[in-house]
Protein backbone atom coordinates (compact mmCIF):
# COMPACT_ATOMS: atom_id res chain seq x y z
CA UNK A 1 0.00 0.00 0.00
CA UNK A 2 1.68 2.87 -1.65
CA UNK A 3 -0.43 5.89 1.53
CA UNK A 4 -0.08 4.12 4.38
CA UNK A 5 0.90 6.41 7.16
CA UNK A 6 -0.78 9.67 7.14
CA UNK A 7 -0.02 12.49 9.74
CA UNK A 8 -2.32 15.35 10.54
CA UNK A 9 -1.55 18.63 11.44
CA UNK A 10 -4.03 21.18 13.14
CA UNK A 11 -1.97 24.82 12.41
CA UNK A 12 -1.67 27.62 14.54
CA UNK A 13 -4.64 29.88 14.13
CA UNK A 14 -3.11 32.91 15.50
CA UNK A 15 -1.51 35.53 13.49
CA UNK A 16 1.32 34.16 10.69
CA UNK A 17 4.39 36.25 11.23
CA UNK A 18 4.29 37.58 7.64
CA UNK A 19 1.06 38.93 8.44
CA UNK A 20 1.86 41.00 11.71
CA UNK A 21 1.36 44.61 10.88
CA UNK A 22 3.72 47.57 11.88
CA UNK A 23 0.26 49.16 13.08
CA UNK A 24 -0.59 46.42 15.60
CA UNK A 25 -0.99 47.90 18.90
CA UNK A 26 -2.38 46.82 22.55
CA UNK A 27 -5.98 46.69 21.09
CA UNK A 28 -5.56 44.55 18.30
CA UNK A 29 -2.91 42.14 20.44
CA UNK A 30 -5.28 39.19 22.51
CA UNK A 31 -3.82 36.71 24.61
CA UNK A 32 -3.29 33.80 22.62
CA UNK A 33 -4.99 30.98 24.38
CA UNK A 34 -6.02 28.02 22.08
CA UNK A 35 -7.77 24.85 23.45
CA UNK A 36 -7.18 21.54 21.86
CA UNK A 37 -8.60 20.93 18.49
CA UNK A 38 -12.31 19.37 18.48
CA UNK A 39 -11.53 19.37 14.67
CA UNK A 40 -8.56 16.74 15.37
CA UNK A 41 -9.76 14.34 17.86
CA UNK A 42 -13.07 13.77 16.00
CA UNK A 43 -11.69 13.48 12.54
CA UNK A 44 -8.79 10.52 14.61
CA UNK A 45 -11.94 8.89 16.35
CA UNK A 46 -14.00 8.37 12.76
CA UNK A 47 -10.78 7.16 11.17
CA UNK A 48 -9.53 4.71 13.58
CA UNK A 49 -12.91 3.45 13.50
CA UNK A 50 -13.63 3.04 10.09
CA UNK A 51 -9.76 2.80 8.17
CA UNK A 52 -8.13 -0.19 6.55
CA UNK A 53 -5.91 -1.98 9.46
CA UNK A 54 -2.78 -1.52 7.91
CA UNK A 55 -3.60 2.78 7.71
CA UNK A 56 -1.55 4.60 10.78
CA UNK A 57 -2.86 8.12 11.31
CA UNK A 58 -0.59 10.60 13.48
CA UNK A 59 -3.20 13.91 14.43
CA UNK A 60 -0.32 16.85 15.90
CA UNK A 61 -2.48 20.22 17.72
CA UNK A 62 0.52 22.45 16.55
CA UNK A 63 -1.36 24.84 19.04
CA UNK A 64 -0.73 23.27 22.27
CA UNK A 65 2.55 22.04 21.39
CA UNK A 66 3.53 26.05 22.20
CA UNK A 67 2.58 25.35 25.68
CA UNK A 68 5.75 24.81 27.34
CA UNK A 69 5.81 25.77 30.78
CA UNK A 70 3.23 26.32 33.47
CA UNK A 71 1.86 29.53 33.68
CA UNK A 72 3.76 31.32 30.87
CA UNK A 73 1.48 32.59 28.15
CA UNK A 74 2.03 30.88 24.59
CA UNK A 75 4.97 32.49 22.46
CA UNK A 76 3.70 32.25 19.23
CA UNK A 77 7.17 33.57 17.63
CA UNK A 78 7.85 29.26 18.53
CA UNK A 79 5.21 28.52 16.05
CA UNK A 80 7.67 28.42 12.99
CA UNK A 81 9.51 26.23 14.70
CA UNK A 82 7.51 23.82 15.98
CA UNK A 83 6.11 23.33 12.82
CA UNK A 84 9.73 23.15 10.83
CA UNK A 85 10.67 20.33 13.17
CA UNK A 86 7.33 18.60 13.47
CA UNK A 87 7.12 18.34 9.59
CA UNK A 88 10.75 17.44 9.09
CA UNK A 89 10.83 14.63 11.91
CA UNK A 90 7.94 12.61 10.55
CA UNK A 91 7.99 10.25 8.46
CA UNK A 92 4.41 10.48 6.39
CA UNK A 93 3.27 9.09 3.16
CA UNK A 94 -0.12 11.55 3.54
CA UNK A 95 -0.10 14.98 4.83
CA UNK A 96 -3.41 16.57 6.05
CA UNK A 97 -3.53 19.88 7.23
CA UNK A 98 -6.28 21.38 9.64
CA UNK A 99 -6.80 25.07 9.41
CA UNK A 100 -9.71 26.45 11.55
CA UNK A 101 -10.23 30.04 9.99
CA UNK A 102 -9.33 31.97 6.68
CA UNK A 103 -6.52 33.99 7.46
CA UNK A 104 -4.76 30.39 8.55
CA UNK A 105 -3.22 30.86 5.03
CA UNK A 106 -0.10 31.82 5.53
CA UNK A 107 0.39 28.84 7.85
CA UNK A 108 -0.91 26.52 5.59
CA UNK A 109 1.93 28.37 2.59
CA UNK A 110 4.16 27.40 5.04
CA UNK A 111 3.42 23.59 5.68
CA UNK A 112 2.99 22.67 2.47
CA UNK A 113 5.83 24.77 1.57
CA UNK A 114 8.06 22.40 4.15
CA UNK A 115 6.17 19.50 3.07
CA UNK A 116 7.37 19.50 -0.16
CA UNK A 117 10.73 20.22 0.25
CA UNK A 118 11.24 16.98 3.25
CA UNK A 119 8.90 14.86 1.50
CA UNK A 120 8.26 15.81 -1.94
CA UNK A 121 6.08 12.28 -2.63
CA UNK A 122 3.74 12.69 0.22
CA UNK A 123 0.09 13.85 -0.91
CA UNK A 124 -1.24 16.83 0.67
CA UNK A 125 -5.02 17.53 1.65
CA UNK A 126 -6.31 20.31 3.54
CA UNK A 127 -9.75 20.75 5.21
CA UNK A 128 -11.06 22.81 8.23
CA UNK A 129 -13.04 26.60 7.39
CA UNK A 130 -10.41 28.33 4.39
CA UNK A 131 -10.37 25.29 2.15
CA UNK A 132 -14.94 25.19 3.06
CA UNK A 133 -14.83 28.79 1.67
CA UNK A 134 -12.14 28.81 -0.85
CA UNK A 135 -11.34 25.46 -1.96
CA UNK A 136 -11.00 26.67 -5.32
CA UNK A 137 -8.61 29.53 -4.07
CA UNK A 138 -6.72 26.87 -2.29
CA UNK A 139 -5.67 24.16 -4.75
CA UNK A 140 -4.00 27.20 -6.59
CA UNK A 141 -2.48 28.63 -4.26
CA UNK A 142 -1.18 25.94 -3.01
CA UNK A 143 1.08 22.87 -4.07
CA UNK A 144 -2.05 20.98 -2.51
CA UNK A 145 -3.67 17.29 -3.82
CA UNK A 146 -7.58 18.04 -2.35
CA UNK A 147 -9.50 20.65 -0.84
CA UNK A 148 -12.14 19.65 1.76
CA UNK A 149 -15.34 21.13 2.08
CA UNK A 150 -16.83 20.94 5.64
CA UNK A 151 -17.62 18.41 7.67
CA UNK A 152 -14.59 16.04 6.96
CA UNK A 153 -14.46 12.89 8.93
CA UNK A 154 -15.91 10.29 5.89
CA UNK A 155 -14.19 12.69 3.14
CA UNK A 156 -10.90 12.01 4.87
CA UNK A 157 -11.12 8.30 4.27
CA UNK A 158 -12.58 8.46 1.22
CA UNK A 159 -9.10 10.39 -0.29
CA UNK A 160 -6.70 8.21 1.77
CA UNK A 161 -8.83 4.81 0.07
CA UNK A 162 -8.56 6.61 -3.36
CA UNK A 163 -5.26 7.41 -3.41
CA UNK A 164 -4.69 3.72 -2.55
CA UNK A 165 -7.21 2.51 -5.42
CA UNK A 166 -9.04 0.55 -2.23
CA UNK A 167 -12.48 0.37 -2.71
CA UNK A 168 -14.56 -0.49 0.57
CA UNK A 169 -18.06 -0.78 -0.59
CA UNK A 170 -19.83 -1.24 3.29
CA UNK A 171 -18.21 2.42 4.12
CA UNK A 172 -18.81 3.82 0.62
CA UNK A 173 -22.63 3.03 1.04
CA UNK A 174 -23.18 3.77 4.57
CA UNK A 175 -21.17 7.56 3.86
CA UNK A 176 -21.56 8.12 0.35
CA UNK A 177 -18.27 9.68 -0.95
CA UNK A 178 -18.11 13.90 -1.92
CA UNK A 179 -17.36 16.95 -0.41
CA UNK A 180 -14.24 18.07 -1.73
CA UNK A 181 -12.31 19.27 -4.96
CA UNK A 182 -9.40 18.08 -6.71
CA UNK A 183 -7.85 18.25 -9.79
CA UNK A 184 -9.03 16.59 -12.61
CA UNK A 185 -6.68 14.67 -15.21
CA UNK A 186 -6.16 17.54 -17.33
CA UNK A 187 -5.50 19.83 -14.64
CA UNK A 188 -8.86 21.34 -14.27
CA UNK A 189 -10.52 22.06 -10.77
CA UNK A 190 -13.31 19.80 -10.10
CA UNK A 191 -15.75 19.66 -7.69
CA UNK A 192 -17.37 16.53 -5.43
CA UNK A 193 -20.18 18.06 -4.29
CA UNK A 194 -21.17 16.97 -0.33
CA UNK A 195 -24.21 14.56 -0.83
CA UNK A 196 -24.52 13.32 2.77
CA UNK A 197 -24.22 14.22 6.46
CA UNK A 198 -22.90 12.05 8.98
CA UNK A 199 -25.49 10.73 11.30
CA UNK A 200 -24.07 12.12 14.97
CA UNK A 201 -24.88 8.39 16.30
CA UNK A 202 -21.93 7.34 14.02
CA UNK A 203 -19.62 9.55 15.44
CA UNK A 204 -17.25 7.93 18.11
CA UNK A 205 -16.28 9.96 20.68
CA UNK A 206 -13.01 11.70 20.38
CA UNK A 207 -9.88 10.59 20.19
CA UNK A 208 -8.49 12.83 23.39
CA UNK A 209 -6.36 10.32 24.36
CA UNK A 210 -4.01 10.66 20.94
CA UNK A 211 -3.44 13.94 21.28
CA UNK A 212 -0.99 16.12 23.13
CA UNK A 213 -3.92 17.14 26.32
CA UNK A 214 -1.36 16.32 29.28
CA UNK A 215 1.03 18.57 28.23
CA UNK A 216 -1.88 21.17 27.79
CA UNK A 217 -3.89 21.01 31.09
CA UNK A 218 -0.63 20.99 32.81
CA UNK A 219 0.99 24.19 31.36
CA UNK A 220 -1.95 25.89 30.42
CA UNK A 221 -3.72 25.34 33.88
CA UNK A 222 -6.59 24.60 32.22
CA UNK A 223 -8.42 21.29 32.16
CA UNK A 224 -11.10 22.38 29.47
CA UNK A 225 -12.06 20.23 26.52
CA UNK A 226 -14.37 20.94 23.70
CA UNK A 227 -17.23 19.00 22.87
CA UNK A 228 -20.24 19.04 20.78
CA UNK A 229 -23.97 17.74 21.03
CA UNK A 230 -25.32 18.60 17.61
CA UNK A 231 -24.12 20.26 14.09
CA UNK A 232 -26.14 22.27 11.57
CA UNK A 233 -28.83 25.21 12.02
CA UNK A 234 -32.13 25.57 10.18
CA UNK A 235 -31.65 30.09 10.36
CA UNK A 236 -30.77 32.07 7.68
CA UNK A 237 -28.61 34.49 9.17
CA UNK A 238 -27.34 36.76 6.13
CA UNK A 239 -24.11 36.99 7.95
CA UNK A 240 -23.32 33.28 8.93
CA UNK A 241 -21.39 30.39 6.68
CA UNK A 242 -21.93 27.51 8.91
CA UNK A 243 -24.39 25.94 6.83
CA UNK A 244 -21.28 25.27 4.21
CA UNK A 245 -19.89 23.08 6.86
CA UNK A 246 -22.51 20.95 8.65
CA UNK A 247 -25.97 21.98 6.43
CA UNK A 248 -29.22 23.13 7.42
CA UNK A 249 -31.06 20.06 9.14
CA UNK A 250 -30.07 19.87 13.11
CA UNK A 251 -28.51 16.67 13.88
CA UNK A 252 -28.27 15.61 17.48
CA UNK A 253 -25.97 12.68 19.00
CA UNK A 254 -27.93 10.50 20.86
CA UNK A 255 -28.27 11.63 24.23
CA UNK A 256 -27.03 8.39 25.73
CA UNK A 257 -23.55 8.54 23.43
CA UNK A 258 -23.18 12.12 24.66
CA UNK A 259 -23.05 11.79 28.20
CA UNK A 260 -21.23 8.07 27.79
CA UNK A 261 -18.88 10.88 25.98
CA UNK A 262 -18.58 13.23 29.22
CA UNK A 263 -17.98 10.70 31.37
CA UNK A 264 -15.45 8.69 29.68
CA UNK A 265 -13.68 11.92 28.99
CA UNK A 266 -13.80 12.76 32.86
CA UNK A 267 -12.67 9.55 33.55
CA UNK A 268 -9.21 9.58 30.99
CA UNK A 269 -8.59 13.15 31.28
CA UNK A 270 -9.92 14.51 34.48
CA UNK A 271 -11.37 17.35 33.07
CA UNK A 272 -13.15 20.56 35.12
CA UNK A 273 -14.78 21.45 32.26
CA UNK A 274 -16.35 20.68 28.88
CA UNK A 275 -17.38 23.35 26.71
CA UNK A 276 -20.05 23.19 24.01
CA UNK A 277 -18.93 24.26 20.45
CA UNK A 278 -22.24 24.03 19.47
CA UNK A 279 -24.26 26.58 16.89
CA UNK A 280 -27.27 26.34 19.91
CA UNK A 281 -27.94 23.43 21.39
CA UNK A 282 -31.16 24.06 21.76
CA UNK A 283 -33.07 23.83 18.79
CA UNK A 284 -34.89 21.05 19.60
CA UNK A 285 -36.21 21.35 23.56
CA UNK A 286 -36.81 18.08 24.26
CA UNK A 287 -33.48 16.82 23.25
CA UNK A 288 -32.00 19.33 25.24
CA UNK A 289 -34.58 19.38 28.04
CA UNK A 290 -33.82 15.07 28.44
CA UNK A 291 -30.17 15.61 27.86
CA UNK A 292 -29.92 18.36 30.81
CA UNK A 293 -32.27 16.16 33.17
CA UNK A 294 -30.45 12.91 32.91
CA UNK A 295 -26.31 14.76 32.84
CA UNK A 296 -27.85 16.19 36.44
CA UNK A 297 -28.92 12.84 37.56
CA UNK A 298 -25.53 11.73 36.47
CA UNK A 299 -23.47 13.89 39.20
CA UNK A 300 -21.05 15.05 36.92
CA UNK A 301 -18.37 16.49 39.13
CA UNK A 302 -17.08 19.13 36.29
CA UNK A 303 -18.84 21.75 35.17
CA UNK A 304 -19.75 22.55 31.47
CA UNK A 305 -20.46 25.39 29.79
CA UNK A 306 -21.51 26.69 26.02
CA UNK A 307 -20.05 29.33 23.42
CA UNK A 308 -24.14 29.69 22.30
CA UNK A 309 -27.47 29.53 22.77
CA UNK A 310 -30.25 31.29 20.78
CA UNK A 311 -32.30 33.59 22.31
CA UNK A 312 -35.27 32.29 20.61
CA UNK A 313 -35.19 28.89 22.01
CA UNK A 314 -34.60 30.09 25.42
CA UNK A 315 -37.26 30.07 28.20
CA UNK A 316 -37.21 30.11 32.78
CA UNK A 317 -37.62 26.10 32.42
CA UNK A 318 -34.32 26.14 30.52
CA UNK A 319 -32.69 28.40 32.53
CA UNK A 320 -33.53 26.36 35.80
CA UNK A 321 -32.46 23.51 34.26
CA UNK A 322 -28.89 25.05 32.98
CA UNK A 323 -28.53 26.54 36.91
CA UNK A 324 -28.99 23.19 38.09
CA UNK A 325 -26.49 21.45 35.61
CA UNK A 326 -24.06 24.07 35.09
CA UNK A 327 -24.07 25.95 38.49
CA UNK A 328 -23.81 29.22 39.16
CA UNK A 329 -21.16 31.65 37.90
CA UNK A 330 -21.12 29.02 34.32
CA UNK A 331 -20.86 30.78 31.11
CA UNK A 332 -23.58 30.92 28.98
CA UNK A 333 -22.93 32.45 25.27
CA UNK A 334 -26.15 34.28 23.24
CA UNK A 335 -25.34 36.04 20.11
CA UNK A 336 -27.45 39.20 20.09
CA UNK A 337 -25.47 40.61 17.33
CA UNK A 338 -27.48 44.18 16.95
CA UNK A 339 -29.47 46.28 19.10
CA UNK A 340 -30.78 47.86 16.25
CA UNK A 341 -34.01 46.94 15.31
CA UNK A 342 -34.13 47.23 11.36
CA UNK A 343 -31.38 45.92 11.33
CA UNK A 344 -32.34 42.38 13.39
CA UNK A 345 -34.28 42.12 10.30
CA UNK A 346 -32.02 43.41 7.29
CA UNK A 347 -29.66 40.40 9.02
CA UNK A 348 -32.82 37.95 9.02
CA UNK A 349 -32.34 37.19 13.01
CA UNK A 350 -35.52 38.87 13.71
CA UNK A 351 -35.10 38.49 17.40
CA UNK A 352 -37.36 40.01 20.11
CA UNK A 353 -35.93 42.69 22.37
CA UNK A 354 -38.60 42.13 24.96
CA UNK A 355 -37.55 38.76 25.03
CA UNK A 356 -33.70 39.13 24.99
CA UNK A 357 -34.25 41.62 27.99
CA UNK A 358 -35.87 38.82 29.74
CA UNK A 359 -33.70 35.92 29.28
CA UNK A 360 -30.76 38.02 30.16
CA UNK A 361 -32.69 39.49 33.30
CA UNK A 362 -33.39 35.99 34.20
CA UNK A 363 -29.94 34.49 33.78
CA UNK A 364 -28.18 37.12 35.94
CA UNK A 365 -30.79 36.87 38.63
CA UNK A 366 -29.90 33.09 38.63
CA UNK A 367 -26.41 33.86 38.27
CA UNK A 368 -25.29 32.15 35.46
CA UNK A 369 -22.16 34.27 33.52
CA UNK A 370 -24.00 36.06 30.98
CA UNK A 371 -21.71 36.85 27.36
CA UNK A 372 -23.28 38.61 24.81
CA UNK A 373 -21.65 38.06 21.26
CA UNK A 374 -21.99 41.43 18.71
CA UNK A 375 -21.44 41.95 15.40
CA UNK A 376 -20.87 45.97 14.34
CA UNK A 377 -20.19 47.26 10.50
CA UNK A 378 -22.63 45.69 8.33
CA UNK A 379 -22.96 46.62 4.94
CA UNK A 380 -24.66 50.50 4.69
CA UNK A 381 -24.74 51.03 8.60
CA UNK A 382 -24.91 53.90 10.12
CA UNK A 383 -23.09 55.05 13.25
CA UNK A 384 -26.49 55.99 14.57
CA UNK A 385 -27.04 52.29 14.45
CA UNK A 386 -23.96 50.95 15.56
CA UNK A 387 -24.53 53.60 18.64
CA UNK A 388 -27.39 51.38 19.08
CA UNK A 389 -25.58 48.19 19.75
CA UNK A 390 -23.03 49.40 21.94
CA UNK A 391 -26.47 51.21 23.75
CA UNK A 392 -28.43 47.85 24.63
CA UNK A 393 -25.40 46.17 25.56
CA UNK A 394 -25.24 48.62 28.15
CA UNK A 395 -28.77 48.33 28.94
CA UNK A 396 -28.60 44.59 29.20
CA UNK A 397 -25.14 44.64 31.38
CA UNK A 398 -23.93 41.24 30.87
CA UNK A 399 -21.38 40.05 32.71
CA UNK A 400 -19.51 40.19 29.20
CA UNK A 401 -19.31 41.13 25.53
CA UNK A 402 -17.54 40.36 22.25
CA UNK A 403 -18.08 43.13 19.97
CA UNK A 404 -16.52 42.00 16.67
CA UNK A 405 -16.80 43.83 13.30
CA UNK A 406 -18.57 42.27 10.39
CA UNK A 407 -16.89 40.40 7.85
CA UNK A 408 -18.03 39.61 4.83
CA UNK A 409 -17.80 35.44 4.24
CA UNK A 410 -18.29 34.52 0.21
CA UNK A 411 -21.51 32.00 0.23
CA UNK A 412 -23.04 34.55 2.92
CA UNK A 413 -26.15 36.64 1.44
CA UNK A 414 -24.79 39.52 3.20
CA UNK A 415 -21.74 38.98 0.58
CA UNK A 416 -23.59 38.94 -1.99
CA UNK A 417 -25.18 41.99 -1.27
CA UNK A 418 -22.22 44.19 -0.48
CA UNK A 419 -20.73 42.80 -3.82
CA UNK A 420 -24.00 43.65 -5.92
CA UNK A 421 -23.87 47.05 -4.08
CA UNK A 422 -20.13 47.83 -4.70
CA UNK A 423 -19.11 47.83 -0.99
CA UNK A 424 -16.76 45.50 -1.44
CA UNK A 425 -13.54 47.18 -0.69
CA UNK A 426 -10.46 44.86 -1.12
CA UNK A 427 -9.85 41.90 -3.09
CA UNK A 428 -11.87 39.42 -1.44
CA UNK A 429 -8.66 36.66 -1.44
CA UNK A 430 -6.92 39.47 0.83
CA UNK A 431 -7.21 36.48 3.67
CA UNK A 432 -5.26 38.56 5.89
CA UNK A 433 -8.44 40.13 6.66
CA UNK A 434 -10.50 37.79 7.43
CA UNK A 435 -9.14 38.16 10.81
CA UNK A 436 -11.95 40.79 12.13
CA UNK A 437 -8.88 42.90 13.94
CA UNK A 438 -7.44 43.13 10.35
CA UNK A 439 -10.94 43.42 8.81
CA UNK A 440 -11.41 45.90 6.23
CA UNK A 441 -13.81 44.50 3.97
CA UNK A 442 -16.46 46.73 3.34
CA UNK A 443 -17.17 50.56 2.30
CA UNK A 444 -18.60 52.69 4.47
CA UNK A 445 -19.51 57.11 3.87
CA UNK A 446 -20.03 56.39 7.90
CA UNK A 447 -17.08 54.99 8.91
CA UNK A 448 -13.64 53.50 8.37
CA UNK A 449 -12.16 50.67 10.14
CA UNK A 450 -10.08 53.08 12.70
CA UNK A 451 -12.97 54.05 13.53
CA UNK A 452 -15.15 51.17 14.23
CA UNK A 453 -11.74 49.47 16.25
CA UNK A 454 -11.78 52.76 18.01
CA UNK A 455 -15.72 52.51 19.03
CA UNK A 456 -15.76 49.06 20.03
CA UNK A 457 -12.36 49.37 22.63
CA UNK A 458 -14.44 52.85 24.05
CA UNK A 459 -17.16 50.11 24.38
CA UNK A 460 -15.32 47.14 26.02
CA UNK A 461 -13.60 49.70 27.94
CA UNK A 462 -16.81 51.01 29.36
CA UNK A 463 -19.37 47.92 29.20
CA UNK A 464 -17.30 44.98 30.12
CA UNK A 465 -14.64 46.63 32.81
CA UNK A 466 -15.68 50.18 34.43
CA UNK A 467 -19.59 49.43 34.08
CA UNK A 468 -18.89 46.35 35.29
CA UNK A 469 -22.37 44.68 36.89
CA UNK A 470 -20.44 42.92 39.23
CA UNK A 471 -18.52 45.93 40.91
CA UNK A 472 -22.02 46.82 42.52
CA UNK A 473 -22.76 43.49 43.74
CA UNK A 474 -20.81 42.64 47.12
CA UNK A 475 -21.47 38.84 46.57
CA UNK A 476 -19.67 38.82 43.09
CA UNK A 477 -17.22 41.63 43.42
CA UNK A 478 -14.76 38.92 44.17
CA UNK A 479 -15.33 37.03 40.91
CA UNK A 480 -14.49 40.22 39.11
CA UNK A 481 -11.60 40.69 41.15
CA UNK A 482 -10.16 37.21 40.09
CA UNK A 483 -10.84 37.86 36.56
CA UNK A 484 -8.90 40.96 36.22
CA UNK A 485 -6.30 39.10 38.11
CA UNK A 486 -6.04 36.16 35.63
CA UNK A 487 -6.35 38.65 32.76
CA UNK A 488 -3.56 40.46 33.97
CA UNK A 489 -1.23 37.43 34.13
CA UNK A 490 -2.16 37.29 30.16
CA UNK A 491 -1.86 40.88 29.43
CA UNK A 492 -0.32 42.56 32.17
CA UNK A 493 -0.22 45.74 30.93
CA UNK A 494 -4.26 45.93 30.57
CA UNK A 495 -4.15 49.71 32.34
CA UNK A 496 -7.74 49.45 33.76
CA UNK A 497 -7.45 46.21 34.92
CA UNK A 498 -5.08 47.63 37.04
CA UNK A 499 -7.23 50.78 38.00
CA UNK A 500 -10.25 48.30 38.67
CA UNK A 501 -8.23 45.56 40.74
CA UNK A 502 -6.88 48.74 42.77
CA UNK A 503 -10.47 50.23 43.50
CA UNK A 504 -11.69 47.10 44.49
CA UNK A 505 -9.40 47.14 47.25
CA UNK A 506 -10.09 50.27 48.00
CA UNK A 507 -13.72 49.32 48.50
CA UNK A 508 -12.82 46.34 50.31
CA UNK A 509 -10.58 48.46 52.83
CA UNK A 510 -7.52 47.35 52.09
CA UNK A 511 -5.29 50.41 51.10
CA UNK A 512 -1.93 49.17 50.64
CA UNK A 513 -3.03 47.10 47.71
CA UNK A 514 -5.37 49.51 46.51
CA UNK A 515 -1.84 51.83 45.86
CA UNK A 516 0.15 48.49 44.64
CA UNK A 517 -2.01 48.23 41.88
CA UNK A 518 -2.56 52.03 41.43
CA UNK A 519 1.45 52.44 41.45
CA UNK A 520 1.52 49.80 38.65
CA UNK A 521 -0.83 51.35 36.48
CA UNK A 522 0.48 54.77 36.59
CA UNK A 523 3.80 53.06 35.81
CA UNK A 524 2.72 52.16 32.53
CA UNK A 525 1.33 55.45 31.49
CA UNK A 526 5.11 55.52 30.73
CA UNK A 527 5.21 53.52 27.83
CA UNK A 528 3.83 55.95 25.19
CA UNK A 529 1.75 53.31 23.03
CA UNK A 530 0.10 52.25 26.66
CA UNK A 531 -0.74 55.97 26.99
CA UNK A 532 -1.85 56.80 23.92
CA UNK A 533 -4.33 54.04 24.04
CA UNK A 534 -5.76 54.13 27.60
CA UNK A 535 -5.06 58.00 28.48
CA UNK A 536 -8.63 59.13 27.16
CA UNK A 537 -10.67 57.00 29.92
CA UNK A 538 -9.03 59.25 33.13
CA UNK A 539 -11.23 61.46 31.55
CA UNK A 540 -14.47 59.40 31.70
CA UNK A 541 -17.33 59.67 34.96
CA UNK A 542 -17.12 56.67 36.98
CA UNK A 543 -15.91 55.78 40.67
CA UNK A 544 -13.03 53.62 39.62
CA UNK A 545 -11.55 56.79 37.25
CA UNK A 546 -12.30 59.09 40.30
CA UNK A 547 -10.48 57.51 43.02
CA UNK A 548 -7.23 56.62 40.64
CA UNK A 549 -7.14 60.37 39.15
CA UNK A 550 -7.89 61.46 43.13
CA UNK A 551 -4.78 58.87 44.32
CA UNK A 552 -2.74 60.37 41.22
CA UNK A 553 -3.38 64.14 43.44
CA UNK A 554 -2.62 62.92 46.86
CA UNK A 555 0.54 61.51 45.23
CA UNK A 556 1.17 64.26 43.52
CA UNK A 557 1.85 61.79 40.17
CA UNK A 558 1.23 63.63 37.07
CA UNK A 559 0.02 61.71 33.61
CA UNK A 560 1.32 63.70 30.94
CA UNK A 561 -1.14 63.29 27.55
CA UNK A 562 1.68 61.25 24.78
CA UNK A 563 1.27 62.28 21.00
C1 LIG B 1 -14.46 26.85 19.03
C2 LIG B 1 -14.48 27.95 18.01
C3 LIG B 1 -13.55 28.97 18.16
C4 LIG B 1 -12.48 28.95 19.22
C5 LIG B 1 -11.27 28.11 18.77
C6 LIG B 1 -11.11 26.96 19.73
C7 LIG B 1 -9.77 26.29 19.76
N1 LIG B 1 -9.60 25.16 19.15
O1 LIG B 1 -8.91 26.76 20.41
C8 LIG B 1 -12.10 30.45 19.34
C9 LIG B 1 -12.84 31.06 20.52
C10 LIG B 1 -10.62 30.77 19.49
C11 LIG B 1 -12.68 31.00 18.04
C12 LIG B 1 -12.37 32.25 17.59
C13 LIG B 1 -12.84 32.78 16.40
N2 LIG B 1 -13.72 32.20 15.56
CO1 LIG B 1 -14.51 30.50 15.90
N3 LIG B 1 -15.45 28.98 16.11
C14 LIG B 1 -15.42 27.97 16.95
C15 LIG B 1 -16.57 27.00 16.70
C16 LIG B 1 -17.70 27.41 17.65
C17 LIG B 1 -16.32 25.54 16.88
C18 LIG B 1 -15.13 24.97 16.10
C19 LIG B 1 -15.15 23.50 16.29
O2 LIG B 1 -14.41 22.97 17.10
N4 LIG B 1 -16.07 22.80 15.60
C20 LIG B 1 -16.19 21.36 15.67
C21 LIG B 1 -15.14 20.71 14.75
C22 LIG B 1 -15.36 19.22 14.72
O3 LIG B 1 -15.38 21.27 13.45
P1 LIG B 1 -14.25 21.90 12.51
O4 LIG B 1 -13.16 22.47 13.29
O5 LIG B 1 -14.89 22.75 11.50
O6 LIG B 1 -13.70 20.58 11.76
C23 LIG B 1 -14.50 19.84 10.85
C24 LIG B 1 -14.35 20.29 9.40
O7 LIG B 1 -13.97 21.63 9.25
C25 LIG B 1 -13.37 19.36 8.81
N5 LIG B 1 -11.94 19.54 8.97
C26 LIG B 1 -11.27 20.34 9.79
N6 LIG B 1 -9.95 20.14 9.64
C27 LIG B 1 -9.77 19.21 8.71
C28 LIG B 1 -8.62 18.64 8.18
C29 LIG B 1 -8.74 17.65 7.21
C30 LIG B 1 -7.51 17.04 6.64
C31 LIG B 1 -10.02 17.24 6.76
C32 LIG B 1 -10.15 16.19 5.74
C33 LIG B 1 -11.16 17.81 7.30
C34 LIG B 1 -11.03 18.79 8.26
O8 LIG B 1 -13.68 18.15 9.47
C35 LIG B 1 -13.95 18.43 10.85
C36 LIG B 1 -14.93 17.41 11.34
O9 LIG B 1 -16.09 17.39 10.59
C37 LIG B 1 -16.93 27.30 15.20
C38 LIG B 1 -18.41 27.09 14.84
C39 LIG B 1 -18.70 25.65 14.58
N7 LIG B 1 -19.84 25.21 15.08
O10 LIG B 1 -17.93 24.91 13.99
C40 LIG B 1 -16.53 28.75 15.08
C41 LIG B 1 -15.88 29.25 13.76
C42 LIG B 1 -14.86 28.21 13.35
N8 LIG B 1 -15.24 30.49 14.14
C43 LIG B 1 -15.32 31.36 13.25
C44 LIG B 1 -14.77 32.66 13.37
C45 LIG B 1 -15.09 33.64 12.26
C46 LIG B 1 -13.98 32.99 14.47
C47 LIG B 1 -13.25 34.31 14.67
C48 LIG B 1 -12.42 34.70 13.46
C49 LIG B 1 -14.31 35.30 15.09
C50 LIG B 1 -13.81 36.66 15.02
N9 LIG B 1 -14.38 37.37 14.04
O11 LIG B 1 -12.98 37.03 15.79
C51 LIG B 1 -12.36 34.07 15.91
C52 LIG B 1 -10.86 34.01 15.56
C53 LIG B 1 -10.09 34.62 16.66
C54 LIG B 1 -8.63 34.60 16.43
N10 LIG B 1 -8.12 35.68 15.91
O12 LIG B 1 -7.97 33.64 16.72
C55 LIG B 1 -16.03 30.88 12.01
C56 LIG B 1 -14.99 30.50 10.94
C57 LIG B 1 -15.32 31.01 9.57
C58 LIG B 1 -14.16 30.64 8.66
N11 LIG B 1 -14.44 29.70 7.79
O13 LIG B 1 -13.06 31.18 8.75
C59 LIG B 1 -16.85 29.66 12.59
C60 LIG B 1 -17.14 28.56 11.57
C61 LIG B 1 -18.15 30.25 13.16
C62 LIG B 1 -19.03 30.90 12.10
N12 LIG B 1 -20.04 30.23 11.58
O14 LIG B 1 -18.83 32.05 11.75
N13 LIG B 1 -13.51 30.15 17.47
Amino acid sequence: MKYRSILLLKLPFCTHPDAMSADDNFRTRAPFRPIPSLALAALTAFFDKYKHPDYELTPIDINIEAYTKPGTPIDTSIYMDILTETVKSHDYDILALSTLFVFNVRWVETAVQLSRQYHPNAKIILGGGYPTLFPDHALQRHDIDAAVIGEGETTLLHLVNRYNNLHDPGFEQKFPPGGYAARGQNGDIVHNPTTHFIDMADLPIPAWDKLNVDKYFENSGDRLLPIEGSRGCPYGCTYCCTYLSWGKKVRYKPVDNLLDEMAQTRKKHNIHTLHFNDDNLGFRKEWLIEFLNRAMNQNFDFKFSASNYSVKHMDEEIIDLLVKVYGPGQFVGLAVETGCPSMQKKINKNLDFDKIREVVKIMKEKKLHVHLHWMVGFPNETVEQIQRTFAFARELRAHSNQFLTVTPYPGTKLFKEAEASGLLNIPETDFDKYDNRRSEYLKSDEWDYKLLQEMIYDANIEINFLNHPQLDIPDQIDEFKTYLTDLLKRLPDHIISHILVGYIHKKKGNPEEREKYYRSAFQRFEDNGLCKTFFKYLHWEYGSIRDFNAFLEENRLKIEACD
